[in-house]
């Protein structure tokens, strides 16, 4: 009997092509947090979205919930190097949260906020067209806190830093202003397929 080590799942050359340049795939999912993890009771979670330093709209837990939710099963990557395939989300697209605020995206910048005082940018044609969400749900479950629960972005095209978890606020910004990461050296985009990992990465 000749089965350990083939699953018959995937090919191997299916797989490579869906790993970046300089990654490797793992079956695990690593924790990555630059401090401590914040504990928010859902009571008191809420979530604000800007426009530059103007309230636009909040949502609590209950509120956020109630929005029409998607699905999306996407591969992730990791600047530390990892890559997982096929992770399974729901939650709430940032079409619809800012549908939901009845605006429509109107910087081309934007800056997500965390509970734990993180911070990252992201271009907003990165986050709208269906291309991330505020995730709610990890394989089926709730986000387990080190994930980033109870919300956490998921912008799966670009390194996984972009993905804010223990999201509390998306920002649109007139101007790319650097987040957490992207003030100590990392790219202000981050697109793994052309290993944007540091500021000077094209
Ligand atoms: N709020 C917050 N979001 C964060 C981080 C963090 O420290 N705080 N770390 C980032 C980094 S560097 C990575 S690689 C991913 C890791 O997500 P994971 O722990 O679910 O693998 O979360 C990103 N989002
Ligand atoms: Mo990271």
């Amino acid at each position: 009997m000749i089965t350990r080590g083939f699953t018959g799942r995937r090919q191997p050359s299916e797989v490579a092509d869906r790993i970046p340049p300089g990654q490797y795939l793992t079956e695990d999912f690593p924790v990555l947090s630059a401090g401590p993890t914040p504990r928010v009771r859902l009571d008191d979670w809420s979530f604000t979205l800007k426009v530059g330093p103007r309230k636009v709209a909040t949502f609590s837990w209950e509120e956020m919930n109630d929005l029409p939710q998607s699905r999306m099963t996407r591969d992730i990557h990791c600047v530390t190097r990892w890559s997982k395939l096929d992770t399974a989300w729901q939650g709430v697209l940032v079409d619809d949260i800012v549908a939901a605020a009845n605006i429509s995206a109107p910087t081309g910048f934007t800056l997500a906020h965390s509970y734990d005082g993180y911070s990252t940018n992201v271009p907003t044609d990165d986050l709208v067209g269906g291309k991330a969400m505020i995730a709610l749900l990890y394989a089926g479950e709730p986000i387990t806190p080190d994930h980033g629960g109870p919300a956490r972005l998921l912008v799966p095209h670009l390194y996984l830093w972009k993905s804010a978890k223990w999201l509390n606020g998306l920002q649109f910004t007139e101007r790319d202003e650097a987040g957490f990461w992207e003030l100590r050296g990392y790219h202000m985009r981050g697109d793994p397929w052309a290993e944007q990992r540091f500021r000077d990465d094209l």
